[in-house]
């Protein structure tokens, strides 16, 4: 079965883009926590960060590289990158995603 993510890739689910290119999409969270707060989503289907291979670092670090660079066209200075891992961390879909959360003030610690 496809994920959530992979069918929201498909265009089977609509979704509001702001980046794609060949390893990855990023598209904006349905509930957003700030004013900017986007996901950004292999296409490659990894179910969890500890799930990342060697053969994934190149790939993982792209990822991290276009949350900077959705950040920017967001025009955000400041601004938080998150991965939630695993059910008790916060992860509801099982498919990587790096959230860009950012546009207002942020705390910490996180809860
Ligand atoms: P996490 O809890 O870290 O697994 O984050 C999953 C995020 O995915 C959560 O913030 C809400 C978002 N989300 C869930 N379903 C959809 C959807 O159908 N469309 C969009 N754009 N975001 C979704």
């Amino acid at each position: 079965m496809p994920t959530l993510f992979t069918r929201i890739i498909n265009g089977e689910i609509p979704s509001t883009k702001v980046w794609e290119d060949d390893r990855c999409i990023a598209f904006r969270d349905i509930n957003p926590t700030a004013p900017t707060h986007v996901l950004v989503v292999p296409r490659q289907e990894i179910t969890r960060l500890d799930q990342m291979t060697e053969a994934d670092e190149g790939l993982v670090g792209h990822l991290m590289r276009v949350a900077t660079l959705v950040a920017r066209e967001e025009g955000l200075n400041d601004f938080r990158v998150v991965v939630n891992n695993g059910a008790g961390a916060g992860q509801s879909v099982f498919h990587l995603h790096v959230h860009v959360i950012g546009g207002r003030s942020l705390s910490w610690p996180p809860g």
